[in-house]
């Protein structure tokens, strides 16, 4: 088994497979992150939920894992008056995400992908592949020197930018379609404390500061320091084009984030050195070329990071991926047609409700109607907990398909429009009715 990337989804699906006996060999483009370091030092974060954890859990990975990861409860929403509220994700501790470092992450995977016997190539980027009989990869290390592998068939797991989707779309095109989110992204940091707490502010919580259009949010790192991300619209005011210059992202910072802006003391450094992030969603008609290429994670399926599900995804790629390949393993070509067939509609829907769930996150000030429908959803979940879930709670907390809960959270939006049709305050809502009405139009879920 040959992979591209050994990156979060490169590195598990190495071990998963490794695991289940077969042989892999992973070329990654980047120097082994265990001796040079990850990409430049900055600690960068991720938030993991269930469908992340279960890909985990079926490496025996969960404990190395939850050893550097910090709980976060809800998301702490910080308002422009300065005031904070926590907004809980679950409905206990027992529904929670976590914060992780993606160097700490992806080189606890590589480890126990080797451990498990796959064989990693460092700089070793792949620069090309041609599709005949057999599959000829052609690589090219820092220093230039090229190299080439001849495979039967090779994964992709190469990245957003993927070189092996490059290739392939030009042997056979492969449908692409890259929406640009019209929004890019800016990291920076809150350094460690140095009181008794190492946290500078809540550590158990994801902050976020809604502003409309744009926004800010930051996830706590195990040794007390946290990752801010700014997200700003490419074009218009504020955006990357006037917040273009590290005393234009202080101005900014003064006017809409004063609370975090004390807590930022490299704020022009941080703006200065670090790239401005793209954000798009890509969308593929096909991915795979008969049993020869198939793409996985960020290459097949790039979504936004509003859900905080990208890893997540590519991580039940992985597991999905290895469960056929061990129920059988000789024909690929079968095995990647109903890999796509099984993972393209959830990719298609998670990378819908990414998006839907930016535009509800950044908005402060929603309009009344969707406050008394969220408010309704929050009274019926807690009085039918076997029958209204909210969709947050299914991606988040659940491993149910993405395509079911996109679907599941459509008709229980349905229910909510309904029981809210011109009502004004929860209670001109008869609870009772709105009970039937849940009870006759949502089957139960499985527990
Ligand atoms: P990558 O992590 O991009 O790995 C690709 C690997 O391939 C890398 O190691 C790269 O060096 C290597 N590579 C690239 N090109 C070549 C080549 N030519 N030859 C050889 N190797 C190559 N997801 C979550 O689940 N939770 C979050 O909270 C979250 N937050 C996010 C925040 C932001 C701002 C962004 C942009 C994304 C976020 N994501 C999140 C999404 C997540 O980062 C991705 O979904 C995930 O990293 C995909 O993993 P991957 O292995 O497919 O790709
Ligand atoms: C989560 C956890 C980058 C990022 C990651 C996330 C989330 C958000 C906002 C962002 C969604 C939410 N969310 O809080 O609703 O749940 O991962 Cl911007």
């Amino acid at each position: 088994m040959t992979i591209v990337g050994a990156g979060l989804v490169g590195a598990l699906l190495a071990t998963l497979l490794a695991q289940r006996g077969f042989a892999v060999t992973v070329y990654e483009r980047r120097p082994d992150p265990r001796i040079a370091g990850y990409a430049g030092g900055r600690s960068i974060n991720l938030a993991l939920a269930e469908r992340g954890l279960h890909g985990l859990r079926l490496a025996g990975m969960k404990d190395v894992v939850m050893k550097l990861a910090v709980m976060m409860r809800g998301r702490m929403v910080h308002h422009r008056d300065g005031h904070t509220e926590l907004l809980r994700y679950g409905r206990d501790d027992s529904e929670v995400i976590w914060s992780v470092s993606r160097g700490r992450l992806n080189i606890a995977l590589i480890d126990a992908a080797e451990r498990a016997g796959a064989r990693f190539e460092f700089d070793r980027r792949l620069t090309g592949a041609t599709f005949g009989d057999d599959v000829a990869l052609r690589f090219e290390n820092e220093a230039g020197v090229a190299g080439e592998a001849h495979v039967p068939f090779a994964i992709g797991a190469d990245g957003a930018g993927s070189a092996l989707r490059a290739a392939m779309n030009a042997y056979t095109p492969l449908g692409e379609r890259i929406e640009p989110l019209g929004h890019g992204y800016k990291e920076l940091e809150i350094p460690a404390a140095s009181g008794a707490s190492r946290f500078a502010i809540e550590p158990n919580a994801l902050h976020i500061w809604p502003r409309g259009n744009y926004m800010c949010i930051a996830l706590p790192n195990a040794e007390g320091s946290f990752t801010v991300t700014l997200f700003l619209p490419n074009e218009g005011d504020p955006s990357f084009a006037t917040v273009d210059s590290p005393a234009a992202a202080r101005r900014l910072f003064e006017r809409d984030f004063a609370d975090a802006l004390p807590l930022i003391p490299d704020l022009e450094a941080d703006f200065a050195a670090n790239p401005v992030g793209m954000l798009a969603t890509l969308h593929l008609d096909r991915w795979h070329i008969d049993g020869r290429a198939l793409l996985v994670g960020d290459a097949a399926h790039a979504i936004g990071p509003f859900h905080g599900q990208g890893m997540n995804c590519g991580f039940e790629d992985a597991v999905e991926l290895a469960d056929l390949f061990a129920a059988g393993a000789d024909d690929a070509g079968a095995v990647f047609a109903e890999f796509e067939r099984r993972r393209r509609p959830n990719a298609e829907a998670i990378a819908a409700m990414a998006l839907e769930n930016y535009v509800e996150m950044r908005d402060s000030v929603a309009e009344p109607a969707f406050l008394l429908r969220r408010e309704l959803g929050r009274m019926l979940a807690a009085r039918n907990p076997d029958r209204f879930v909210p969709r947050y709670s299914l991606v988040t907390f659940t491993r149910m398909p993405y395509a079911e809960a996109f679907a599941r959270g459509a008709a229980q939006e349905r229910v909510l429009r309904a029981l809210t049709e011109g009502r004004r305050r929860i209670g001109e809502i008869d609870l009772a009715a709105a009970d039937a009405r849940v009870r006759a139009e949502l089957a139960p879920l499985a527990s």
